[in-house]
C-alpha cells in the first residue's frame, strides 16, 4: 500500500460522505487527511511502525487506527462496506471541477448519471438542464469542466512521475545484470507533465532483464516484451514504463535520442547530415559508407557525441529545439541555474492561515534545506477561505516573527504577506498596512472570469504599487481545476521589468506557474523570477526542485532569479 493508495481510500470516504449530507466536520477532517498524506515525505508504513501516526496533521486516534488497518490487512471494513451503497464511476465525477456533491448527487438520483461518459453525454444532450434548478450555463460549464478533467488524465504531473519512476529504479537496482541505469524522455527533460516513463539501462544479459522487470510487484499489466525492450503498466496511476536494454557502446546514443524532444532529435539529425553524419539511437556513423559496414564514431556519451558534433553539451532540459541547438554550436548556452545557487524560499504558509505547521517549524526546515531566509507569506484579510489574516492578526503575526527570528540562528525569517489583488486592482491591505511588512507578494485568487484586460490591469496596477516585490502564480493556472486565465503578457511584462517586481515560478506541482513558455518570454523581456514553493506544509518546501526544472527548460541563470541572492542583496532589492 503506497501512501496514496491510503490518501485515496481516505478521498473517496470523504466524497461518499459528501453524499450523504454527513456531517461537513467529518468529511473536511477526511479531506485534510489525505491532503496531508499526499504530502508527506515518509511512507505511512514506516511512521505506523514508529506508532508516530498521530503526528501528522490532520490523523488523530480514529484515523490513525484505520491507517493501521489498512497497513495491516490492505483494506479497510469501514471504507469496503460504504463503497458497496456508490457506483465506481461517481468517484471520476468528484474530480471534475466545478462540479460538487449536490449535482453529483441529484444527477444520479435524477437520471441514473453514474459515469463522467453518461455525464457528457447528458450534458451535450441538454438533459441536465431540464432539471429544476440547473442552467443551459451550468451545462456548458459542465462540459469545460469535463475537458480540464480529461487533459488531466491523459498526463501525469511530474512529481507523481519522478515518485513512480523512483520505485522502479530502486527495485531494478536489485536486478544484478544491470551495469547502469538512467531515466530518459520527458521526466529527464523535467518537463511538467509526463505521459510515459523512459528507463534505460546497460546489460549484456537483456533477456534475463525484461524477465525480472515485468515480474516486479509495481507492475500492473505487461503490455509488450521483446529481446530488449519492454513496456507495463504501473499498478500506480496506471501509467506506462518503458525499459530498452543497451549495449554500453551505444549507451550514449540512446540516451540522447530517447531523452528527445522528439523536435530536438530531427533538428540534431538534420545538422548532422549537413556534416557528413548519420545518427541514430545506435551511433554516429559517416553517411558515405553503405550499409552493413557502418562503423560508430560515437556513441558510448553524450558528451563525445556532442563534441564529434563540435558543438557544447547541452543539458536535457534545454532540448525542445528552441534555439539550444544554435546556441551550443555558438558556445552560447547559459550556465543554467542550480539547486545549490537557491539561498531561500520566499512564499511559504503557516498556521496563521491555511497552512499545517507552526512559524517555527517552517523556519526549522528551511534552515535543514541550508537556506539563509524563509519568506512567511501568509493570505490576506479577503481570502476567507483560507483563513486569511485580519490586520490585527497580521501585526500579531509580525510580532511573533520577530521573537523567532531572535530565537533561531542562521536562518533570517521574514515576514510578509501573500496579499490578495482584489477585482478592481486594489490589494486586500492599505499601504500603512503593506509598509510594516517585510515584503509583499501579490497574487490573485478571484475574479477569474473577468476580461483580458481587466485582469491584466489588475497585475500591472498591483505591480506598480511600491511595496509589492513579486506576483505569485501570475497565470493561475492549476492542474485538473482550472486553465490559466488570459492576460496580455507583453503588458504584464513590461510592468513588472519597469517596476522591478519579480515573477513567481510557483513551484507547486499543481501550479508550475509561470511555465516555461511564458518565463523564457518573460526573460527576454528582461523580467527577474523568483523560485516559491508555496509550501502549506513542511514537506512541500521541496517542491523547489520542481520549479527548478521549469526555470531550467526557460534558460534561467542565477542571475534571472532573485531567491539566488544572499540575503543581504535580497533585503536591498526588496526594499528598492
Ligand atoms: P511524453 O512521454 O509524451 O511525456 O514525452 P517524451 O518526450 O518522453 O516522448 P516519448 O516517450 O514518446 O518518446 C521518448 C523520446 O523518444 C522522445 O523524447 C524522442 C524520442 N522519439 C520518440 N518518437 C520519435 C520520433 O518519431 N522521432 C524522433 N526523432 N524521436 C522520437
Ligand atoms: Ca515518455
Amino acid at each position: 500500500m503506497t501512501n496514496q493508495d491510503i490518501s485515496n481510500i481516505f478521498r473517496e470516504i470523504a466524497q461518499i460522505l459528501e453524499l450523504r449530507g454527513d456531517n461537513p466536520f467529518r468529511i473536511r477532517a477526511y479531506e485534510r487527511a489525505a491532503r496531508n498524506i499526499d504530502d508527506l515525505a515518509e511512507k505511512l508504513e514506516n511512521i505506523s511502525a514508529r506508532g508516530e501516526l498521530t503526528t501528522i496533521a490532520g490523523v488523530g486516534s480514529d484515523l490513525a487506527r484505520k491507517i493501521e488497518e489498512i497497513i495491516s490487512k490492505g483494506s479497510l471494513k469501514y471504507y469496503e462496506e460504504l463503497k458497496k451503497t456508490t457506483p465506481k464511476g461517481i468517484f471520476l465525477m468528484f474530480q471534475i471541477p466545478g462540479l460538487g456533491p449536490k449535482k453529483i448527487k441529484l444527477f444520479y438520483d435524477k437520471l441514473k448519471i453514474d459515469s463522467v461518459e453518461k455525464l457528457e453525454k447528458s450534458a451535450r444532450a441538454g438533459s441536465l438542464s431540464k432539471l429544476e434548478g440547473i442552467k443551459s450555463k451550468t451545462e456548458s460549464n459542465i462540459l469545460r469542466g469535463i475537458d480540464i478533467f480529461k487533459k488531466s488524465k491523459e498526463r501525469i504531473l511530474i512529481n507523481l512521475a519522478l515518485d513512480i519512476a523512483g520505485e522502479f529504479v530502486s527495485k531494478m537496482k536489485g536486478i544484478k545484470e544491470i551495469e547502469r541505469l538512467e531515466l530518459a524522455g520527458s521526466l529527464r527533460r523535467r518537463k511538467e507533465t509526463i505521459k510515459d516513463i523512459d528507463i534505460l539501462a546497460i546489460s549484456d544479459k537483456p533477456s534475463l532483464v525484461m524477465d525480472k522487470f515485468s515480474k516486479l510487484s509495481l507492475v500492473e499489466q505487461v503490455i509488450a516484451k521483446g529481446v530488449s525492450k519492454a513496456s507495463v503498466i504501473a499498478k500506480r496511476s496506471n501509467v506506462q514504463v518503458d525499459l530498452r536494454v543497451l549495449e554500453r557502446k551505444s549507451f550514449g546514443s540512446a540516451w540522447l535520442y530517447f531523452t528527445g524532444s522528439k523536435e530536438f532529435n530531427i533538428k540534431l539529425r538534420g545538422l548532422a547530415a549537413k556534416r557528413g553524419y548519420k545518427i541514430n539511437e545506435y551511433g554516429v556513423f559517416s553517411a558515405a559508407e553503405g550499409v552493413g559496414v557502418e562503423k560508430s564514431l560515437a556513441g558510448r556519451s553524450e558528451e563525445q557525441i556532442f563534441s564529434l558534433l563540435d558543438m557544447a553539451y547541452i543539458p536535457p532540459e534545454l532540448r525542445e529545439d528552441r534555439g539550444e541547438i544554435e546556441a551550443a554550436l555558438a558556445n552560447k548556452l547559459p550556465k543554467l541555474i542550480e539547486l545549490a545557487n537557491i539561498k531561500g524560499d520566499l512564499h511559504a504558509h503557516s498556521d496563521y492561515s491555511d497552512g499545517e505547521n507552526s512559524i517555527e517549524e517552517m523556519a526549522q526546515a528551511a534552515k535543514k534545506l541550508g537556506y539563509e531566509y524563509i519568506g512567511i507569506a501568509d493570505h490576506s484579510q479577503s481570502l476567507k477561505i483560507a483563513k486569511g489574516l485580519s490586520v490585527e492578526r497580521l501585526y500579531k503575526k509580525i510580532e511573533e516573527i520577530k521573537k523567532i527570528d531572535k530565537k533561531i540562528s542562521a536562518i533570517k525569517v521574514l515576514c510578509g504577506s501573500e496579499v490578495d489583488i482584489l477585482a478592481d486592482g486594489s490589494l486586500d491591505y492599505p499601504d500603512k498596512v503593506l509598509k510594516e511588512l517585510d515584503f509583499v507578494i501579490a497574487a490573485i485568487h478571484g475574479g477569474f472570469k473577468q476580461s483580458k484586460a481587466q485582469l491584466t490591469r489588475r497585475i500591472v496596477s498591483a505591480c506598480k504599487n511600491k511595496y509589492v516585490s513579486m506576483i505569485a502564480h501570475p497565470t493561475g493556472m492549476l492542474w485538473g481545476v482550472r486553465d490559466a486565465y488570459e492576460l496580455d503578457f507583453d503588458e504584464v511584462f513590461r510592468a513588472a521589468k519597469a517596476q522591478n517586481v519579480a515573477l513567481e515560478i510557483n513551484c507547486h506541482p499543481h501550479r508550475l506557474d509561470l511555465n516555461d513558455i511564458y518565463a523564457m518570454r518573460a526573460r527576454e523581456a528582461g523580467v527577474k523570477f523568483c523560485l516559491n514553493a508555496d509550501a502549506h506544509i513542511i514537506e512541500s518546501l521541496d517542491f523547489m526542485e520542481l520549479g527548478l526544472g521549469v526555470a531550467r527548460r526557460s534558460w534561467l541563470t542565477k542571475k534571472d532569479v532573485v531567491n539566488c541572492m544572499k540575503l543581504e542583496q535580497l533585503s536591498e532589492w526588496l526594499k528598492k
